[in-house]
């Protein structure tokens, strides 16, 4: 139990440090080096580098640097920075891992403030925050840094748990190794987002975060590139359960509720699809409003029903009403500024007025 564990050098309490390399020769030595001189004596630690069989030899160069309490894990038929660090926890011995990158990013002066955190407050997790007040990054373009940022809200728009966290997506963390021990089956390691995995899978109960500040890279060059960007967007699509898709699917069926609610008047009520159109409109919108609404209950947001049924209702007709308002402007001021076809006009105002229903719904109607 953590509440009867105190941080002293007695108890030796310790921390194991995970360390994922892909062609990171040029970095190792250093790393080591800086390892043992940031670590104070009476943390007991030790390193577990998790490398994807380098073509550069990265392995070979921390094994000839090995020494005591260093464990080089030589993976030959898999890759991927995520599985690595899974690898790296399940090999780690200590109660504590800590996670960094292998190019000295990463500071590892915080490992024991992270240790610290996580003993004193019972926390399962410790997030190296970029974002929060104190932290930063050195040395990136004004166009990494909004990507960064523009990734992390995206996140945050389908991540509910995640959304009160400055620096979700760092890759220098604590976990306590049980919480992914025990969570490893329900674990689907992919891309480069390990921690966002974690957090949304492994339910934990204490997440902190710590400033720190992101360094250069030195040595070497980063592994992100447009395949990891792709892979991303699918990883938290995965882990929102796919729920955009949900909704389009649901937003389509509307549609087609609207229209053949029409089609019925016009054969079983004639005045409804022409003298009182008017009436026949408004009901056939509504009775599509009710058909998504009530899909999204049982479907998209099954999992995210708290507080009253009615109040839901009410805010999905507010939301429906705005987003049908998006559409129209948009529609409208295309077709007549820009003098497209009217079918594209539509179309091109469906598309504005869904994310403003969407975000409605994830941020207000269903939140977590
Ligand atoms: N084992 C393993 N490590 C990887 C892989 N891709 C990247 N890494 C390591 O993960 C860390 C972060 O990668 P990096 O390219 O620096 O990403 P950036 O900091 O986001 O630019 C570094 O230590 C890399 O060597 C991989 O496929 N397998
Ligand atoms: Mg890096």
């Amino acid at each position: 139990m953590w509440a009867t564990f105190a941080f002293t050098a007695e108890n030796g309490s310790g921390i194991s440090v995970v360390i994922p390399t892909y062609n990171e020769y040029d970095n190792v030595e250093l790393l080591f080096k800086e390892l043992a001189k940031s670590i104070p004596k009476y943390v007991e630690y030790e390193v577990v580098i998790v490398d994807d069989n380098s073509p550069d030899g990265t392995w070979r160069r921390a094994i000839e640097l090995l020494t005591e309490g260093t464990t080089v894990v030589r993976r030959i038929n898999l890759k991927g920075l995520s599985t690595a660090v899974i690898d790296g926890i399940v090999f780690s011995l200590k109660e504590y891992v800590a996670v960094m990158d292998a190019d000295l990013q990463h500071p590892p002066k915080y490992i024991e403030l992270f240790l610290k955190k996580a003993v004193e407050e019972g926390a399962d997790v410790v997030i190296g925050s970029r974002y929060m007040k104190g932290g930063g990054v050195e040395g990136w373009s004004k166009a990494r840094l909004l990507a960064s940022k523009a990734a992390g809200l995206i996140a945050k728009l389908f991540l509910p748990s995640i959304r009160r966290l400055s620096d979700p997506m760092s890759g220098f963390f604590l976990v306590k190794k049980q919480l992914v021990i025990n969570n490893k089956e329900r674990l689907n390691p992919q891309g480069f987002k390990v921690l966002l995995e974690i957090l949304e899978r492994c339910n934990p109960q204490k997440v902190i975060e710590v400033p720190y500040i992101f360094r250069s890279r030195v040595f070497g060059k980063s592994k992100l590139g447009s395949k990891v960007i792709i892979a991303y967007i699918i990883h938290i699509l995965k882990l929102s359960g796919w729920r955009p898709f949900k909704f389009i699917a649901v937003g389509i069926a509307g549609t087609f509720v609207n229209l053949c609610t029409l089609l019925t008047f016009r054969y079983v009520m004639p005045l409804l699809y022409s003298e009182l159109f008017i009436l026949g409109s408004a009901i056939a919108i509504e009775l599509s409003i009710l058909f998504n609404f009530f899909l999204h209950e049982v479907w998209t947001f099954k999992d995210r029903r708290f507080g009253s049924l009615i109040h839901r209702l009410l805010l999905f007709h507010i939301s429906s009403a705005i987003s049908a308002t998006a559409q129209y402007i948009s529609a409208v001021s295309i077709k007549y500024g820009l003098s497209w076809s009217p079918l594209l006009a539509q179309f091109i105002g469906i598309l504005i007025g869904f994310p403003v229903n969407y975000i409605f719904s994830e941020l207000g109607i269903w939140r977590k």
